[in-house]
This record gives structure tokens, C-alpha cells and sequence, in this order.
């Protein structure tokens, strides 16, 4: 047991008697500063691979490809795209479910240790989202495209059109437009809108976001994926946040940004989701009970954080070479 939790632990069940408060108080920063020396001695966990909801496939390659030697930018951008091919998965790339007109429109950003960063918003035909936000970031004086503009250019650096629209996924739509009631339900979005955070074993981070945005939002819409410091922040100093669910309330507190800069001020990864969490929730009048927002965070040491309004939350993380799934906890306990 840590020195720390052990005198709390003792002085509440009165195994400590004899020592003043002050004696505990003091020795409890004392112990604090030691256990603190102690955690900055640590090895960083380097490489490690944080990813929201159970992809494991997706943080798999990323790892793999950082073991093959690839700068980590082009790990993460090589495992968000195995999320974006896979047709089964309906929030995000190919099979997305679309907006209230059936069009499906995509939304990827990524960032770099460097800072850079390159977004697509409201992107067509084009699977790899991810893909052509690299290129953003990395061949044109801009950080982000939109619409007709983003898909021509990305057919201009060789990606093809495609019809992302499957079978599967026109019939939802079809079902949905009997009722055409536009209500996100948690978590049943078949979730795996894919927001993936790596570092590689020289302590160099990068991040991406990648989704199909809400099912059957309005058209034109454009959710939090896209935006940085809202979907995706990365500092190369202190770590790196991502979000996903609701869009719009992960916007309105620029949910990734605030997560990176909580734990520049010396939370933690777990404290920092959870702040960022509580900023949401707690705004007066706030009904969270009908929308979903979880946070994954990484910082520069390789611990990790994740947390979410509700149950049924999870993250993948890749660590000392394994693959695993966390179930998060949550705010909302009922
Ligand atoms: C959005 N945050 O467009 C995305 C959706 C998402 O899991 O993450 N769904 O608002």
C-alpha cells in the first residue's frame, strides 16, 4: 500500500492515535512529495495507444505499425482507417448511417507532436477522412477543408470516390424516416466513431478523430470530430485528449483543449475526463440524461484517463503489449 493511503487509512480507523492533525497533516504532504518523487522517477509507459469504444483492431495496427518504425502520426492515421473500411461500422467512414436526406458526411481531424494539425468537415464519397486531413495538415497552407472543396481535393491527391451509403445502413434510414424523430439514443449509435491517441517509445504523441457525425442530424451539420481542442488536442509537453457522443456539448466547453490543460496544471488523466465531464453536466438546466460524452486522455508519462456521462462507455488501450478493453466509469449513476 502506498505511504499516503495507509496513514489516511490508519488515522480513519483511529489506529493512529497519539498524532496530532498537524503531525498527519504534515506527514501526509511529506508523503505526498516522496510518492510524487517516486511517480516522476517512473519509466514512462511509452508506447501506448489510447482509443474510444472497443477497436481493437484499430489500436492493434496503430501499434503494430509504430513497432515497424512509422513516424506515430502515420501509426494513428493507419488505425483510424481501419475503422473507416470496415462497412459494419455505422458511425463512422464507409456504412456510416447518414443525415435526415441520406447523404453521409464525414468529419476527421489530426495532430501532430509539432502541433500541426489538418481537419476535413462535411466531407463526401470519400472514405478516408483521416487521410485527407493529413494531407491538410501536411501539403496545403491550410488547417482545414469543407465539403464539395475537401472532396475534390481529396481526389486530387489520388483517393477515389465511393458510395458510402451501404444497404445496411439505407435501410436504417429508411426505417428511421417512418418516424423521422430526430433523437440520439446513447450508445446504441453501433458505436465506434474512432478518437485514437498514441505515443511511440521516444515519448512523441500524436492523435486523430474520425466519425460519420450523429445519425440523421440535420444537413450541413458538423460535430465536435473535426474541430481542435474541441474532438482532438494534442501537446506534445503534457499529452493528448479525444472525444466522442454528443457533438455539440463537447464543443461548447472545447472539451479536448480543457482536458490537456488540466493536466498541464498537474491533474491527472482519470481527473482531468472527469473534470471535463463535471463541466458539462453541471451547467444549469443541463439535461443530460438523453446525450452521451466520453473522454479518453493520455498524458506525457503514458497514463491514461477515460470517462463518460453514462454507463456503457468503453476505451481500448494497447500497453506493454496488450490489447484491452476497459469498461469507463461515469457520472450518471441514477
Ligand atoms: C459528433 N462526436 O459528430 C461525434 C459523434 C460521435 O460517437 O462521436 N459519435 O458529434
Amino acid at each position: 500500500m502506498k505511504r499516503r493511503k495507509f496513514i489516511k487509512n490508519a488515522s480513519l480507523g483511529g489506529v493512529a492515535v497519539g498524532l496530532s492533525a498537524t503531525a498527519l497533516a504534515c506527514n501526509d504532504s511529506e508523503a505526498t512529495k516522496s510518492e510524487q518523487k517516486e511517480d516522476d522517477n517512473k519509466a514512462p509507459n511509452w508506447p501506448i495507444v489510447i482509443a474510444t469504444w472497443n477497436v481493437n483492431r484499430a489500436t492493434q495496427t496503430t501499434w503494430d505499425a509504430m513497432q515497424e518504425g512509422k513516424h506515430v502520426l502515420d501509426a494513428v492515421e493507419a488505425g483510424c482507417k481501419i475503422e473507416e473500411a470496415d462497412p459494419k461500422g455505422q458511425s463512422v467512414g464507409k456504412g456510416g448511417l447518414p443525415d435526415r436526406d441520406g447523404n453521409v458526411t464525414l468529419d476527421a481531424c489530426i495532430m501532430d507532436n509539432l502541433g500541426n494539425c489538418g481537419s476535413v468537415v462535411y466531407l463526401q464519397n470519400i472514405t478516408h477522412a483521416i487521410t485527407v486531413a493529413k494531407s491538410v495538415m501536411q501539403d496545403t497552407p491550410h488547417v482545414m477543408l469543407a465539403g464539395k472543396g475537401a472532396e475534390d481535393y481529396a481526389v486530387s491527391i489520388g483517393l477515389e470516390r465511393e458510395n458510402l451509403l451501404t444497404e445496411a445502413s439505407k435501410k436504417a434510414w429508411q426505417e428511421w424516416k417512418k418516424v423521422a424523430k430526430y433523437e440520439p439514443i446513447i450508445n446504441i449509435e453501433n458505436h465506434d466513431t474512432i478518437g485514437l491517441l498514441a505515443i511511440d517509445s521516444r515519448g512523441t504523441i500524436s492523435g486523430g478523430c474520425t466519425t460519420s457525425g450523429l445519425a440523421y442530424k440535420m444537413g450541413g451539420r458538423v460535430g465536435d470530430s473535426p474541430i481542435i481542442g474541441s474532438g482532438l488536442f494534442v501537446d506534445n509537453e503534457v499529452g493528448a485528449a479525444v472525444a466522442t457522443g454528443m457533438g455539440e456539448e463537447v464543443v461548447k466547453t472545447v472539451g479536448s483543449f480543457l482536458i490537456v490543460e488540466l493536466m498541464r496544471q498537474g491533474m491527472s488523466p482519470q481527473e482531468a475526463c472527469e473534470e471535463a465531464i463535471s463541466r458539462i453536466v453541471n451547467k444549469p438546466g443541463k439535461d443530460y440524461k438523453n446525450f452521451q460524452v466520453g473522454y479518453v486522455a493520455v498524458n506525457k508519462k503514458g497514463e491514461t484517463g477515460y470517462y463518460a456521462i453514462h454507463e456503457g462507455f468503453w476505451a481500448t488501450i494497447y500497453a506493454n503489449g496488450e490489447n484491452k478493453n476497459y469498461a469507463s466509469e461515469f457520472f450518471n449513476k441514477k
